[in-house]
């Protein structure tokens, strides 16, 4: 893969005794830990020891840390997260160690080339989409903040699935991110935790009401990897700790000597399969299984290990909600709620009330979807055979809550069947939503909007009930690795243009405000981005066999497939913009090229229908000679963070449009506008605040708004009169259905056509016409060169805000109560007009 090949120099010369010592250390890494000389090392042995070399400057740094955050009774964050969507680190540790421009040259005096050992770290890709990658730049923001904190997550064998695209269709195989080991962790093998399941529950009179005591069936231990995340300047270094699941008892070695070699090993089988995958198919009731053993897995250790962590420090737990603030990363940590409940009532004699008191202060509750099939449920008989205690635990509260319910609204049984952590509409299930509400001091939205919505629609009965909970924070991005390292030649114009401290300041952008119609700068920020669509058209070349203009433009809509996201209203668009210039061939049509990049869950079936569309509709596009080149469209398989690294910088427009209502916020929307991408959006999630901060007429805003979509929804899904008044999009999907794209199988998109015209819930029929008349706007725009760059440079200047160093503040101040380090980067302080 070609990717950009310099990384902002910091300027200053390197030292040479600077660079001496980096030479000596790589080589030394070489051979003593990778047991090479230089005369044979591969291309990975060399990133290895260099990883190695930079590891230890980083340890250092981590252990001071450690040590100061201990010494000071420091209050810690434990972000708990079963998703960690990191990508890789060398660059982004380099960088924040201020040990770029070293490493760079000592590896060129070793005659190796930093941009390419780069290419020799897979991602780690234990993150499905937004909620992952946002827990890793808050990992990252934590650390550049001197906030101490820990991320808690599970250690998967084999990270997202590799995408491959097969004839059009989605393959999935596995991700082997570990197989030539991982420089950055340091296994823990002292650190390990029991952790049990099923059995069943004992109460003893004597003990007094509260506790119980819990005989389990089986037991999986965790061990702890750690893996150092460094901050900004390298100021202050937190860990990533994530569990890895064994046997206590990793072979039967009397059935083993009984000559069954795969029973003897069933144990460590069964156990294992904890942390093999990311995300286990939950099409099966195993799958489903297994996700809830993933979750209380990775709830137990944790709770288990910061509890530890505080009792050395603190000698009691009366204290825990002083010294540590618990972010549950969506409901897949709900757990937490009962588990800690358990340890607190049954392992320490807590009294119930104090006990809840205790666990409300300590855990606060992010969510990140709307969408009902999101927020999680478990069937009441599972919880009972896996978890029976923590059944016994939620029951008990529910008693509590339920009663809190019927105090606020005497008599009324639907309320408290809404607010009750049991589901009993079809079988009764238990709510995981509610669960971490009802237990969490604070529930946080992640963008106004979103968090408006919760008030409104999922959470609004909760809400009544706990009327001070509910809280917005807004998601970030960290401009380190989505400004700085994916954009180098931007960070140079933009420390060129508004001064050195916009590395430390990101409120400094707006200094570019200025220089916004200075014709002179605008022909310089183009030739950057100009700069960054070459490598991307030499990628679609590379991967694609595919031939784009750099010169068009670049149409960009990179996520997760998903019905809401509509990256069908995407290609519906680009087919009748494909008829729109076979009618007209000699029009003065504006060269774009469709860029489309994206993983579809394994069992999402008409998701890979769509990929599948997407693809077909490239393959007539790419070869209609007729066009003249000037439509084209990309696929690209196998979307990664590092993937998005090349996309970002090079795009020029930036699709967001979800159907309103639906996408929580999005950080896509921030990394593209950031590298002066335009928005064409809905007004859906941070899209908004996205609009209020660059201005409306910096963005392209198109379609019904959350409003309209919920009252059209009411009156059915029917399309069919949309249809019927725009021959346009009647054309698009009659070309679908008609096998216009897929000629060997006609009949291969008529479920897409059924759904188009009848069941039209995602509202991409409804939007069609304000879509593609928002596109044709953007064509205009496009032909007035300097206006469109205008636009471009404000995204940039006025982006500040959606660092994710201020989300982060926010969550320090408003619901974790912990200090920011006073010394820490002031970092875009920007204050909305
Ligand atoms: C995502 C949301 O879909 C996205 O809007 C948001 O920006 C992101 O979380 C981070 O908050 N949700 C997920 C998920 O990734 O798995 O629900």
């Amino acid at each position: 893969m070609q990717e950009q090949t310099n990384y902002p120099a910091l300027d200053q010369p390197v030292d040479e005794l600077a660079l001496t010592e980096i030479k000596g250390a790589i080589l030394a890494k070489l051979r003593l830990a990778i047991g090479k000389d230089a005369s044979m090392a591969t291309r990975r042995d060399w990133y290895k020891a260099a990883a190695l070399a930079l590891r230890d400057r980083i340890v250092h740094r981590w252990l001071t840390a450690e040590k100061q955050s201990y010494d000071a009774g420091a209050k810690r964050v434990y972000y708990l997260s079963l998703e960690f969507l990191i990508g890789r680190l060398f660059t982004d540790a380099l960088n924040n160690m201020g040990l770029l421009p070293v490493f760079e040259a000592a590896l060129g005096d070793l005659g190796v080339d930093l941009a390419d050992l780069r290419k020799c770290e897979p991602d780690a890709a234990l993150g499905n989409g937004g909620l992952g990658r946002l827990a890793a730049c808050f990992m990252e923001s934590m650390a550049t903040l001197a906030i101490p904190a820990i991320g808690y997550g599970i250690r998967y064998d084999f990270g997202l699935f590799r995408q491959i695209v097969n004839q059009g269709w989605q393959q999935e195989y596995p991700d082997e991110w570990l197989a030539f080991g991982n420089p950055w962790e340091f296994q823990r093998p002292e650190v390990v935790y029991n952790v049990h399941f099923g059995g069943h529950v004992e109460h003893a009179d004597d003990r007094g009401r509260d506790r119980a005591t819990w005989h389990p069936a089986e037991t999986v231990e965790a061990m702890a990897y750690d893996t150092p995340i460094v901050g900004w300047r390298g100021q202050h270094v937190n860990a990533l700790r994530l569990w890895s699941a064994h046997a206590p008892d990793p072979l039967k070695l009397d059935v083993f000597n009984t000559g069954d070699y795969v029973s003897a090993n069933a144990e460590q089988a069964r156990a294992e399969a904890i942390c093999k995958f990311l995300y286990p198919n939950d099409e099966s009731a195993a799958g489903r299984e297994l996700r809830l053993r993933q979750e209380y897995f990775f709830v137990s250790a944790s709770l288990q290990d910061l509890i530890n962590r505080h009792l050395s420090a603190d000698g009691q737990l009366r204290s825990l909600a002083q010294k540590a603030a618990v972010q549950l990363n969506d409901t897949h940590p709900s757990l937490a709620v009962t588990e800690l409940m358990r340890i607190l009532v049954d392992l320490h004699n807590f009294r119930w009330d104090e006990a809840w008191k205790l666990t409300v202060a300590t855990l606060s509750y992010t969510n990140h979807t709307l969408l009902p099939e999101a927020l999680e449920t478990w069937p009441v008989e599972l919880f009972e055979r896996l978890l029976p205690r923590h059944l016994e635990i939620i029951y008990r509260i529910n008693v509590q809550h339920l009663a809190l319910a019927e105090e606020r609204c005497p008599g009324d049984i639907e309320y408290r069947a809404s607010v009750s952590l049991i589901d009993e509409r079809s079988g009764r299930r238990v709510r995981m939503g509610q669960l971490a509400f009802v237990g969490s001091h604070r529930i946080n939205g992640v963008s106004a909007m979103h968090s408006d919505l919760m008030k409104e629609t999922v959470f609004n009965d909760l809400h009544h009930l706990y009327p001070q909970r509910i809280t917005n924070k807004t998601n970030g991005i960290t401009f380190r690795r989505w400004l700085m390292l994916a954009n180098p030649r931007l960070t140079a114009l933009l420390r060129e243009t508004c001064g050195e401290a916009v590395l430390d300041d990101f409120s400094q952008l707006e200094r570019l405000e200025t220089h916004s119609s200075d014709l002179e700068f605008q022909q310089r920020f183009r030739d950057v981005k100009h700069h960054n669509k070459l490598a991307l058209a030499r990628l679609i070349g590379e991967r694609n066999n595919i031939k784009v203009d750099p010169s068009a433009l670049f149409d960009v809509q990179i996520k997760r497939i998903h019905e809401y996201k509509r990256q069908l209203l995407n290609i519906l668009e680009t087919i009748a913009l494909y008829h729109a210039m076979k009618d007209d061939p000699q029009a003065n049509w504006v060269p774009r090229v469709k860029i489309f990049a994206g993983k579809a869950a394994a069992s999402y079936r008409y998701a890979k229908l769509i990929i599948k569309l997407i693809n077909d509709v490239a393959e007539i596009v790419n070869n209609d000679a007729s066009l003249g080149g000037k439509l084209k469209v990309a696929f690209l398989a196998d979307y990664n963070v590092s993937l998005a690294e090349v996309i970002i910088p090079a795009a020029d427009l930036s699709e967001q449009i979800s159907t309103a209502g639906m996408e929580a916020s999005g950080t896509g929307n921030m990394k593209l506008a950031l590298n002066g991408a335009l928005t064409i959006g809905t007004l859906d999630g941070a899209n908004i605040e996205i609009r209020d901060w660059v201005q409306p007429e910096n963005i392209a805003i198109f379609g019904m708004e959350a409003g309209d979509v919920m009252v059209r929804r009411k009156q059915g899904l029917d399309a069919s009169d949309v249809i019927r008044k725009s021959p346009r999009l009647e054309r698009a999907i009659r070309a679908i259905e008609s096998g216009e794209f897929s000629p060997g199988d006609p009949a291969r998109f008529a479920s897409i056509g059924h759904a188009l015209r009848y069941l039209d819930h995602y509202m991409v029929s409804a939007d069609f016409d304000s879509y593609y008349e928002a596109q044709r706007g953007i064509d205009a725009r496009w032909q007035v060169a300097p206006a469109w760059t205008r636009a471009s440079i404000l995204n940039v200047a006025r982006m500040a805000w959606f660092s994710s160093d201020r989300t982060i503040r926010e969550y320090a101040e408003d619901i974790w109560h912990v200090p920011i380090h006073p010394t820490a980067s002031p970092l875009s302080g920007a204050k909305r007009e």
